[in-house]
């Protein structure tokens, strides 16, 4: 990243953020993430490639269900959705990722320029910032982590989009996404998203399922075709997440996305943006879901968040607790770390948090929480008693009938004749989850 911005214009009050270390109590400082310090051979910067998002942290008004008023202060707004004040914006984000040295951005094209009457106007505002948004993107060295459609805000797509009953819904949809791929290639994005925002479903009394999956199988192989055509470099990725808007989205979970993109033959083309809130929501783990897609060679990008316990919903907060992102980044390491993905806060402050300030103190501790999470991580890994015990409990498939099962030498009659001779098997050791549990806290 070029020289950080000392710009005054949006955030007068707020310096370039420093790292001052675990003793500071400069809220406005961060206490772990240190971008040049090394961890396992690559810098904090490059492992973690944190992303600030347009959608929460510079569209975002503190709107909840109760209400879709502005609860946010945001002082350089002027109440309107207009292309200047569009092209105002860009200069937030970029002043934004510069104070708080957060090398990438992600954006859905509707949040960085407003729709037109029409599509030819609307693809016109968009080209307008994107050309802004480029500039800014050269003379901050800030880059884009992935672009995306919005294709659920609009009343269009109130059926959803590629899945939708009505194939114009579908033709407007395809559409959209070619001109979100051009515009994330013109930017040089290292990834596309594709988040089903509608693509579910409210009852299956007026769906036919089959038909609605075939249509957005076709939808994604139409979108590898283009990304071809144009010779776009960077990575497609499907993010899951089981439920809302719709009580149902066809992409549930990392299992379901990666069954659905087997059965549609675009295995070798997405890989999977796992979000915590969404994993958590499908009732697993963020790890869970991570191991699944890691298992599977998918495991591509996060966006980073946490759900609170007691709210079922997608809360989007600000992830602050370090088991969880040492569970994250135990896994993000054990699969090589990131490579196109990174750590993008899909998150937001809580409606009573409403002051610009605000957006600082819940990144720095997004970030700090990651650092201590990578750094607990490369501990826990160096360390390597964690990763002994699970060698050591699978050993019996390291020699012997172990061995020649998982090199698919022997079948049923062999395994018969070695389990008579046995007579009995000798019980395993035991798993020993507490004494893990203890292990890990000594880390933390
Ligand atoms: C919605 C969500 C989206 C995607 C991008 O829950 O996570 O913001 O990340 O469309
Ligand atoms: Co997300």
């Amino acid at each position: 990243m070029k020289k950080a911005s000392q710009s005054l214009e949006f955030f007068p009050d707020v310096p370039v953020i420093p790292y001052e270390g675990p003793d500071s109590r400069n809220p406005l400082a961060f206490k772990w993430y240190n971008p040049d310090e090394i961890v396992e051979g690559k810098t904090m910067k490059e492992h973690l490639r944190f992303s600030v998002v347009y959608w929460h942290t510079i569209r975002g008004i503190g709107a909840d269900m109760f209400s879709m008023t502005r609860a946010w202060q945001r002082p350089w707004e002027d109440g309107t959705d207009s292309l200047d004040m569009a092209l105002k914006r860009a200069g937030v984000l970029f002043e934004f990722c510069q104070k708080l040295g957060a090398p990438f951005y992600a954006f859905h094209d509707r949040d960085v320029a407003p729709e037109g009457r029409t599509l030819t106007e609307t693809n016109r505002n968009l080209d307008r910032v994107v050309k802004k948004l480029k500039k800014y993107q050269e003379d901050t060295g800030v880059g884009l982590l992935w672009g995306t459609a919005c294709l659920f805000v609009h009343p269009r797509y109130m059926h959803g989009a590629a899945t939708s009953c009505n194939a114009d819904v579908f033709a407007h949809a395809a559409a959209q996404v070619k001109k979100a791929i051009e515009v994330t290639h013109e930017l040089d994005g290292a990834g596309y998203v594709f988040w089903g925002g509608r693509e579910g479903y409210s009852t299956l009394l007026n769906t036919d399922m089959k038909r609605e999956l075939d249509h957005l199988g076709a939808f994604l192989h139409m979108a590898v075709d283009w990304k071809k055509e144009l010779g776009f470099k960077g990575q497609f990725y499907i993010e899951p997440k089981p439920k809302e808007p719709t009580k149902h989205q066809y992409d549930s979970d990392a299992a379901a996305c990666l069954n659905f993109l087997r059965q549609y033959d675009l295995l070798d083309h997405l890989k999977l943006n796992l979000e915590t809130n969404h994993a958590t929501l499908a009732g697993h783990t963020m790890q869970h879901d991570l191991e699944v897609a890691g298992a599977a060679g998918a495991l591509g990008s996060i966006d980073a968040n946490t759900g609170d316990l007691l709210l079922g919903w997608d809360t989007d907060q600000f992830p602050t607790d370090i088991y969880l992102t040492t569970q994250i980044m135990l896994t993000v390491l054990k699969y090589g770390g990131f490579t196109t993905g990174g750590t993008n806060f899909d998150a937001k402050c809580r409606r009573e948090s409403f002051e610009p300030v605000d957006l600082f103190h819940a990144h720095i501790g997004g970030m700090d929480a990651f650092a201590r999470g990578l750094k607990i991580a490369a501990k826990i890994r160096a360390d390597g008693r964690l990763a002994d015990f699970v060698k050591n409990r699978y050993a019996s498939w390291d020699t012997g009938i172990g061995k020649d099962i998982e090199k698919g030498k022997v079948g049923l009659a062999e395994l018969e004749k070695h389990a008579l001779k046995l007579g009995e098997v000798k019980t395993n050791q035991s798993g020993r989850q507490e004494f893990l549990e203890n292990l890990i806290n000594e880390f933390i």
